[in-house]
């Protein structure tokens, strides 16, 4: 990875991916776009940055040549919450978005890292220590797009030899910026809450597990698949990972271990549920272990205590 394109650079991972990227790499080397300006305006400003619609192929064709980009990371993307609320909008970026950088790296030779997502399993997939390689039979708008495109990348990789890297991406917690729409939101909402007010409505029911990560390792994951050895590769698109498996309770819990006034009660949102409810609870990520070296730092309580650190700065709260 020498030049990097990255897609959805103001988004949940953009973000901190942007800036982590221009650290190691170089300001110079990371290429920062976005179809609309960022409320976190580093991205924009520390560093290169442009305008783009992932479904315009012509403008991405445009800067990957302007920048000889070798590397597109595609986080541009609509999420599961609010797919269901415009599955045909979904479909345009996220399948297109997808499409128009697997042609543009076909053309250039650049390597592709396009995140799929736990949302890639359904109700018949085992829900408990899912497997790395079993049934994949989603129910929402999102997790369809995330099976295609682990499909898509496969193909890509085996018919012209574009270099598609992947991994599930359970849900991702962070404090820069905040996640847009999706099922797992409640796990960041509630980290701004217990320190605003010190109580939060949670929209999915108590007992309900999926798979959870803490940013820093979401980033590292990322940087660790592009530069994994290609031989060591048996899967590529896409990997379980996952560093934690937890249910509201849990994370209540964990929060009240700091702040132990923290109260919460519970608002079912019948949407976010019934998808939360396909997904699985714990993911086996052996392979990415085994394959690249896969491994998390932060479990729940490490999270939870970096968490209240960080936003407390942020949000100017003693
Ligand atoms: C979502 O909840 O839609 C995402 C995801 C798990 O891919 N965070």
């Amino acid at each position: 990875m020498k030049k990097i394109l990255i897609t959805g650079a103001c988004g949940q991972i953009g973000t901190e991916l942007t800036q982590t990227l221009r650290r190691i790499y170089g300001v110079e080397n990371v290429v920062a776009t976005s179809v609309r300006s960022c409320s976190n305006h580093a991205v924009e400003e520390e560093g290169i940055f442009e305008q783009l619609n992932v479904t315009d192929k012509e403008r991405m064709m445009e800067l990957c040549k302007k920048y000889e980009i070798d590397t597109i990371m595609n986080l541009a993307a609509l999420l599961s919450a609010v797919g269901e609320a415009n599955p045909q909008l979904l479909w345009d970026v996220n399948m297109n978005g997808l499409y128009n950088c697997l042609e543009v790296a076909r053309e250039t030779g650049a390597m592709v890292f396009t995140p799929s997502s736990i949302a890639a399993f359904g109700p018949s997939t085992p829900a408990d220590m899912t497997p790395q390689d079993t049934i994949q039979r989603p129910t929402t708008i999102y997790g369809v797009s995330k099976v295609a495109g682990e499909l898509l990348c496969d193909y890509y990789f085996n018919k012209y030899g574009v270099d598609t890297r992947g991994v599930r991406f359970p849900g991702l917690i962070s404090y820069s910026a905040l996640p847009g729409g999706g099922t797992t939101d409640y796990a960041v909402h509630i980290y701004y809450e217990a320190l605003k007010n010190k109580k939060f409505t949670c929209n999915l029911a108590a007992d309900t597990y999926m798979d959870m990560m803490y940013m820093p390792d979401a980033i590292d994951s990322i940087i660790q698949i592009c530069e994994a050895d290609p031989s060591n590769l048996i899967h590529r698109n896409a990997f379980n990972i996952t560093a934690m498996s937890f249910c509201p309770e849990d994370i209540k819990a964990s929060i009240k271990k700091y702040i132990p006034e923290f109260e919460m009660d519970y608002a079912i949102d019948p949407i976010k549920q019934k998808i939360a409810n396909s997904w699985p609870n714990s993911l086996d990520d052996s392979c990415a272990r085994a394959e690249w070296g896969w491994n998390p730092k932060y479990d729940l309580d490490k999270m939870t205590v970096d968490m209240l650190e960080k936003l407390r700065i942020k949000l100017g709260i003693e």
